[in-house]
């Protein structure tokens, strides 16, 4: 055991007085830091002062980082009381933070002086960071990008704040063993985090169940039920060199002291003593429960509601308070009025997941505020916006009207009525719509035993502006899903590209490359300013850059190379072709089309003679993602491609051509370490299903090139790149529905490197599971999980030689490596900085407010 006076002793051969333990919050020289992270280490008694491993001085310079950011929080709080500037209040289920030590020294742009301060305590900054749990409050892109959205919103010094929900247990742990993927509950606050702060004075009760009361004047008020209470934990988000420093604020449940039944528990009847504290715990206990039986589904509603409420009394709160304070400023200006509420206030739902902050803000300025239903209703649609994720129909939210008036009565009255004036406003003024008035309701009740509310048609409806995730997709949006609305209401639809933050996705996670930029571009302003990348075209042909990011580029991979080793035991050799699919693992995602790749690949090398192998580009195929728990045919690609993974790796005719390996339990810090290694990237989803995709802009960013098809972002990421830097395949979201039809036809005509891949499995080449039902969903006829529907056999051959172009081009290095820098380059556009910017002028309406 090491203690702090012995690293420094170690380290230094100096006595630990050189580093007195002194709280400095606002240290910046490496000798006061360290005293800084001394004082933590002595003072904060989460362990034994002795201890100074590792993990302590994670902590303890953790906690020396928060004292920092604290000190910027309280100014920029008290800065945006004294302005009041209009704020964004981003409601979403899902944040994927990852960790924050890093990103948060960085972003107070103090990363050597910590570095140095640690190495003085006998510690190094890398290993200290990699002591953290990530913070895995999400399931993927959704709440990844959500995280980006935070560091971005603080960056450009915008008063936006992110609301969500404290999981107890986030996104499983995923173990791979023989049987596939296995899942552990996470539990990233088994110690603690150091990084939230609780607010014991920003609590809001939340109902549950009750009935609504009616008065002799017809006012309505919901009564009764269970009432948990909403507590605030507050966690720091950091701008980029900026004061301005943002909460992300995450509830928790808890149940109060009066109804802890003492009676009861003294009785020992200690379960039904403490009902409501269990039913408060279950709230927060994990990210997407199981919904398969009715208390699930009750539970999920439970968890939606319970942010949309807490977060909806703040804003409400908050705008009562400005309305205090600044009643004697208003002289001359007439009294504040409701109405103005959305000139201080936007709503962001990030998909339909918060969509019960509709009704609930209608509620609450009905029932509580007594304004009217016009004015409530002019009110709450010129405050929130709805983003939309996906197209795909299972992930479109339908509730059961019984669950949701049991659970919320007073909820449901007011969604019924939203449902009425819409058919009502249709029946009156846009009678051509009548004939479509059927599938543009919010309630669908056709089928009577199970009516149900579609979430996203009530956000449309009742938002001023819907908008899609990239071109692509926000113009599906337009003609399909949405087209319906688009007649009525054509200006309430935009389109806002996702993007990535560069700090954490090339600043922090690449040094040596950004350095390598900041050399040639002679300037650090691309981390803010991302578009300054293009600079970088002029350089494409230099070969003193390709010598120098050739290099940081294979820093990269033998670091990534010692990872894999670390946690799969497979050795990869860093002069293969490092190729990377990481997503959630899902049919559309195509997953299946890449370890069919590799297997064909695998059998042609095995035919071929030693010599004609030499002449093979040597690659090493990663894989990376979890499949939700009970999709079984997802769990089954992760399972093969372990087995394809163990068959392969271990033939010695094979292993300098060819390695395919699982990378386990994918997360944000693992994409941290995969993204910079990176040189080939698959982004192969079938064309139309993809959103936007962010990890295509992570890769991008990095200078790896991109396979894909027209999907989603990969369409504005090769008009950036360039198409000859892009290696594009397969069908495009037009021809999908065509090609659809033909197969549903009997027309389809299977490519044989398809079927001869299939075969191969089917022999048992790969072990004796069965892989049948799996592969029988690329078969027969039509039908959603049969029949092909993500047509993986009619894009195979296209797929197959693009991936024979991406093996001529990596034996041209020169020509790879320009790629490699004009893929760079031209990522510039997918900062999230630029999103942000665009939802901030042409959403939000609000403007930056820098804390002096
Ligand atoms: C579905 C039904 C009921 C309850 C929840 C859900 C549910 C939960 C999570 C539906 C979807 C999600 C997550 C979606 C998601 O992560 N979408 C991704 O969002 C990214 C950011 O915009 C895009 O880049 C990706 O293309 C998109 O897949």
């Amino acid at each position: 055991m090491t203690t702090a006076t012995e690293s420094n002793s170690a380290a230094h051969n100096s006595p630990a007085t050189k580093f007195p333990a002194i709280a400095n919050p606002t240290a910046e020289k490496s000798s006061d830091i360290a005293s800084n992270i001394n004082y933590h280490a002595k003072y904060s008694p989460h362990f034994s002062p002795l201890k100074f491993e590792p993990e302590q001085a994670f902590y303890a310079t953790a906690e020396s980082i928060r004292d920092c950011l604290i000190q910027h929080w309280n100014e920029t709080y008290l800065h945006f009381h004294k302005v009041d500037p209009k704020q964004t209040y981003y409601l979403s289920m899902e944040y994927l933070q990852g960790r924050a030590l890093t990103n948060a020294i960085g972003n107070l742009d103090i990363l050597d002086a910590y570095a140095d301060a640690l190495n003085k305590l006998g510690h190094e900054l890398e290993e200290i960071a990699e002591q953290e749990k990530d913070a895995a409050l999400g399931n993927g892109g959704l709440g990844r990008l959500a995280s980006c959205f935070l560091d971005s919103m603080a960056t450009l010094n915008l008063p936006a704040w992110g609301y969500g929900l404290r999981y107890k247990y986030g996104l499983f742990k995923q173990r791979i063993t023989k049987e596939g993927q296995g899942e552990v509950a996470e539990d990233w606050l088994e110690k603690f985090s150091p990084w939230e702060v609780v607010r014991h004075d920003v609590v809001f009760p939340v109902r549950f169940f009750g009935h609504v009361l009616v008065s002799n004047t017809g006012s309505r008020k919901w009564v009764g039920g269970e009432v948990l209470q909403a507590l605030a934990y507050n966690v720091p988000i950091p701008g980029y060199k900026t004061k301005n420093t943002n909460s992300l604020r995450l509830w928790e449940a808890k149940a109060s002291a009066d109804d802890f039944n003492l009676f009861q528990f003294n009785d020992g009847k200690y379960e039904s003593a403490a009902e409501l504290h269990s039913k408060a715990q279950q709230i927060c206990a994990v990210l997407y429960p199981g919904d398969a039986t009715e208390d699930g589904k009750i539970l999920r509603l439970k968890q939606q509601f319970f942010l949309c409420s807490a977060s909806l009394q703040v804003c409400c709160q908050t705008y009562m308070d400005i309305i205090a304070r600044f009643k004697e400023r208003r002289e001359g200006k007439g009294p504040w009025k409701w109405s103005e509420f959305p000139s201080k206030v936007a709503v962001q739902l990030n998909d339909t997941h918060p969509t019960l902050a509709i009704p609930e803000l209608m509620r609450l300025l009905l029932d509580d505020e007594g304004l009217g239903w016009d004015e409530a209703w002019d009110v709450t649609t010129r405050t929130i916006a709805y983003t939309n994720h996906t197209v795909l129909p299972e992930a479109l939210e339908k509730w059961s009207q019984i669950v949701m008036r049991k659970l919320l009565p007073r909820h449901m009255e007011i969604i019924e009525e939203i449902d009425k004036r819409f058919m009502a406003m249709i029946h009156s003024s846009r009678t051509d719509m009548e004939s479509r008035l059927s599938s543009m309701r919010i309630l669908d009740s056709s089928n009577p035993q199970k009516p149900v509310v579609r979430m996203a048609n009530l956000c449309v409806v009742s938002s001023h502006t819907v908008n899609g995730v990239a071109q692509l997709h926000s113009d599906i949006l337009k003609s399909e899903l949405f087209a319906d609305y688009v007649s009525i209401w054509p200006a309430k639809f935009q389109n806002k590209t996702n993007g990535i933050t560069p700090r954490r996705w090339l600043r922090f996670c690449s040094p040596e490359l950004s350095n390598i930029i900041t050399k040639w571009l002679k300037t650090d302003g691309w981390v803010t300013k991302l578009d300054l990348l293009t600079g970088l075209r002029e350089f494409a042909d230099n070969e003193d850059l390709h010598a120098e990011w050739a290099s940081a580029k294979m820093a990269n991979k033998r670091r990534l190379a010692q990872y894999v080793l670390q946690v799969t035991g497979v050795s990869i050799d860093p002069n293969s072709l490092f190729d990377i699919q990481v997503k959630r693992i899902h049919e559309y995602k195509r997953q299946l089309m890449n370890i069919l790749g590799a297997v064909y690949r695998y059998k042609k090398l095995k035919e071929m003679s030693p010599e004609e192998r030499k002449k093979a580009t040597p690659r090493t195929i990663m894989f990376g993602g979890k499949a939700f728990a009970t999709y079984t045919n997802a769990k089954r690609i992760v399972k093969l491609v372990n087995d394809v993974g163990a068959v392969v790796n271990n033939d010695p005719e094979i292993s300098n051509y060819l390695k395919v390996v699982f990378v386990p339990n994918y997360n944000v810090s693992v994409a941290e370490v995969l993204i910079p290694g990176s040189e080939l990237s698959q982004h192969i989803s079938t064309a139309g299903m993809e959103a936007s995709g962010t990890s295509n802009m992570k890769f991008s960013l990095n200078g790896c090139i991109i396979i894909g098809t027209l999907d989603g972002a990969n369409v504005e990421i090769r008009e950036e790149v360039g198409e000859e830097n892009f290696f594009l395949f397969g069908a495009t979201a037009d021809e999908v529905p065509r090609l659809r039809k033909e197969r549903e036809d009997g027309l389809f005509k299977p490519d044989p490197r398809f079927e001869e891949a299939k075969q191969f499995i089917r022999s048992g080449a790969f072990g004796s599971y069965d892989y049948n039902p799996l592969l029988e969903s690329l078969e027969g006829n039509s039908g959603y999980g049969r029949g092909d529907y993500f047509l993986v056999g009619y894009d195979f051959p296209s797929y197959m030689d693009a991936q024979d172009r991406v093996d001529e081009a990596y034996k041209d290095q020169r020509r790879w490596l320009k790629m490699s820098i004009l893929s760079t380059a031209g990522s510039g556009k997918f900062s999230s900085d630029r999103t942000i910017a665009q939802y901030a002028k042409e959403i939000w309406k609000i403007e930056e407010c820098i804390v002096p």
